[in-house]
């Protein structure tokens, strides 16, 4: 079924990945070429890596969690912070759904949203499951604050796990009238499904990206450039600004 991507918008769901955070000096996974220490992340964010070497995984993540602190939100995500704040009313629902780790939607000021990998700046308790927001190293194996355990590990979801919120994405899914994602590669799944299944279902998908994604032809609409210009241009476009 054909998608217009004239029709009044309302209900929207965007997909943000590393690229969003990327002119905030956050390296993305692949343009690097997804190497950290020479060891691939695909390698590194499993929960066999942990099993295995589990002071290189929470190394890698004290550096990722401590890389963090000094950076700030860019254009983009103040852009989409603005549109949080003004996308409310009568079928004006709005989910950011990131895949990205860092807090920087939140430090932009952007409240509807969800980490579907987790987060740096948080701690999971492998014993009693419980999260703690947290922004100290986890190497030396602090207790658990609710059940005393030395079983901390990053709250984040590697290859295998399931990633948090799929109800509440889908749900968003199967009421959107419009499908955004920005600055991601399309490489990982599910959230390379995503526009899909919007696709498949007759909503309109839009692509703000540097280059061509590995999902590019999905999308009614690929627009490529920096984040940080395209994707104000972008909203200031549908708040009619
Ligand atoms: C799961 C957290 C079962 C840790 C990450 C099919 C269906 C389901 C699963 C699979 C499947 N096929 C394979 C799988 C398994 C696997 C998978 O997808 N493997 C890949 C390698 C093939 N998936 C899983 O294991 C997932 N779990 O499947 O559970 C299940 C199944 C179905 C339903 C429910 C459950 C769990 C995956 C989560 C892994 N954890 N991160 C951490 O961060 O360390 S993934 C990691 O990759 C990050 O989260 C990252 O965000 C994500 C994706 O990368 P991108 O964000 O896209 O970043 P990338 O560098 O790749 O691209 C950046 C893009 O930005 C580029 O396009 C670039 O051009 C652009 N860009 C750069 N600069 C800018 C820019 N754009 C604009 N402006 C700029 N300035």
């Amino acid at each position: 079924m054909a998608s217009d991507l004239n029709r009044p918008v309302g209900n929207i769901v965007i997909l943000t990945g590393a690229g969003i955070s990327a002119e905030s000096g956050i390296d993305t996974f692949r343009n690097g070429g997804g190497l950290w220490e020479k060891h691939r992340v695909e390698d590194v964010a499993t929960p066999q890596a942990f099993r295995r070497d589990p002071d290189l995984v929470q190394r890698f993540y004290d550096m990722r969690r401590s890389a963090i602190a000094d950076k700030q939100p860019n254009a983009a995500h103040h852009a989409l912070a603005k549109l949080d704040r003004e996308w409310h009313g009568e079928r004006r629902d709005l989910l950011i759904v990131t895949q990205n780790v860092d807090d920087l939607h939140e430090r932009a000021g952007a409240k509807r949203v969800l980490h579907m990998h987790g987060e740096a700046l948080s701690a999971l308790c492998s014993s009693c499951g419980s999260r703690h927001p947290w922004r100290d190293d986890l190497q030396h194996g602090p207790a658990c604050p609710s059940c005393g355990e030395q079983r901390l590990r990053p709250d984040v979801v590697w290859f295998g796990e399931m990633p948090y919120g799929m109800d509440r994405i889908e749900a968003a899914l199967r009421k959107a009238d419009l499908f955004v994602s920005i600055g991601t590669s399309g490489a990982v799944y599910p959230a390379a499904g995503f526009v899909a299944q919007a696709a498949q279902a007759g909503v309109p998908t839009l692509e703000l990206n540097l280059e061509r994604s590995e999902g590019s032809d999905w999308f009614d609409e690929s627009r490529l450039g920096a984040a940080s210009r395209i994707v104000p241009e972008w909203v200031e476009e549908l708040l009619g600004g």
